[in-house]
């Protein structure tokens, strides 16, 4: 017999209880499992080179990009250190993230010995510590970054490589749509017979090309990301690709295509992959390609704050359209905090709330306590208004909304099938 809760006190211990005991399903990362060799990358160096904290080392300004990069890994790692931990306190969000990380492992941040943390790093096998940290962050499954166009990465799924299932793929192919007159060069060594110019036989040829890696790879969804100024429809080498390529082959496929809008590529080249810029983006776009494409399911994040809104409306208009994540410069819990509000009170529970964008494999450890701590709070407000307007829930209620939140919203869009979970 279920039995509902009766008080906002007992509501609030439920809910954050079920937080933290749903596995999540992690959309969209930049991890490779164990078999992909030095493209997994983990430890504290590593977690203290994301090139979210690069960038906050070199506003300071003690030295310049070039003086920093000539620095070899241990180094910048300690620059970094003693920039943003022991010289002030580490109060950005991708500093706490260290500190949270840290103490997840059991370290002792307020120790603040890199070295110790070093040594203890050099104690771990790798294997054994992506178990560690899937169970600690109480993640199901990542889903990979995985660019044909790598060359690093192509010899993994060219020899069958490919093993650990906590680690699903996902096809991403911005250099085929972004930088097109680039691909083609790659297109033809590889026998797919494409011209510059993108005819229709050549067109026919980059369908060939996706369908084959969608065969070898199994991605659960294609994906890219794109500039503030996207058009669509656009007479240009971009909107051909997305014409004539992607969008039949999704269509064939049933393969989710995902967007990721508003990033400006190297503002500031001197940063490196630290170096992209945020722009609002015309959602008009989007607008055109889910009510024309109403076959294909569109997975959807954006970069800019300020189109937030207007993606939530988007999702209110076309079921074809997933909603997800607080992507890069969103990924803060103020506005975490304030986007998650906005799409449960117009869209219920129809989007997936948040992914980590993990880069570094300790990341984990971080970005999902630091997200679960900012969504169990808008939940619980969210059921308590219910509770106070005479609708109150039971615990079986709230576990089945929130597993539709962090797992089950993003199987249902993908198909089970393909996903295989
Ligand atoms: O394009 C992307 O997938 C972005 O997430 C970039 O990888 C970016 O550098 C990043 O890591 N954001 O968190
Ligand atoms: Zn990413």
């Amino acid at each position: 017999m279920s039995v509902y809760i009766p008080t906002p006190e007992q509501l609030a211990e439920t809910v954050q209880e079920a937080v933290q005991a749903q596995p999540v399903l992690d959309i969209h990362t930049h991890l490779y499992g164990p078999e992909f060799g030095d493209l997994l990358l983990w430890g504290i160096d590593h977690l203290l080179t994301y090139h979210y904290l690069i960038a906050e080392t070199l506003r300071v300004g003690e030295m310049t990009p070039e003086e920093f990069w000539e620095l070899g890994l241990s180094e910048q790692a300690e620059r970094v250190w003693k920039t943003l931990f022991l010289d002030r306190a580490p109060i950005s969000e991708a500093c706490r993230g260290v500190i949270t990380a840290l103490q997840r492992l059991g370290l002792d941040p307020s120790c603040r010995d890199l070295d110790a943390y070093r040594a203890f790093y050099r104690s771990l096998d790798v294997e054994a510590f992506v178990d560690r940290v899937f169970q600690e962050a109480n993640v199901e499954a990542v889903v990979m970054t995985n660019d044909p166009f790598d060359e690093s990465e192509r010899t993994v799924w060219l020899n069958g490589r490919y093993r650990d299932r906590r680690f699903l793929p996902a096809l991403r192919i911005d250099p085929l749509v972004n930088n097109y007159a680039d691909a083609v060069g790659k297109l033809s060594s590889w026998g797919y017979g494409v011209d510059p110019e993108l005819s229709e036989p050549s067109a026919r040829e980059v369908r060939r090309f996706l369908a084959d890696w969608i065969e070898r790879m199994r991605p659960l969804y294609m994906a890219v990301s794109l500039p503030p100024n996207f058009a669509y429809p656009e007479d240009s080498l971009r909107g051909r690709v997305i014409r004539d390529g992607i969008l039949p082959i999704a269509e064939e496929f049933q393969i989710p295509f995902a967007l990721m809008i508003g990033v400006k590529r190297q503002v500031n080249p001197r940063l490196r992959l630290a170096g992209d810029g945020v722009g609002r983006a015309d959602l008009s776009a989007l607008e055109r390609l889910c009510a024309e494409h109403p076959n294909v399911r569109f997975l959807v994040t954006l970069l800019s704050r300020e189109n937030q809104h207007e993606l939530v409306v988007l999702g209110r208009k076309f079921p074809n359209l997933m909603v997800f994540g607080c992507w890069w410069f969103m990924n803060n819990p103020s506005i975490i905090d304030e986007i998650t509000r906005e799409r449960i009170e117009m869209l219920g529970w129809s989007f997936i709330p948040q992914h980590s964008d993990a880069r570094i494999l300790d990341q984990l450890l971080y970005k999902w306590p630091h997200s679960r701590a900012v969504i169990a709070e808008v939940l619980v407000e969210k059921y308590t208004d219910l509770l106070r307007s005479g609708w109150p829930v039971t615990q079986e209620e709230i576990r089945r909304d929130v597993a539709r939140l962090f797992r089950e919203n993003f199987i249902a869009f993908v198909g089970k099938d393909r996903i295989g979970l």
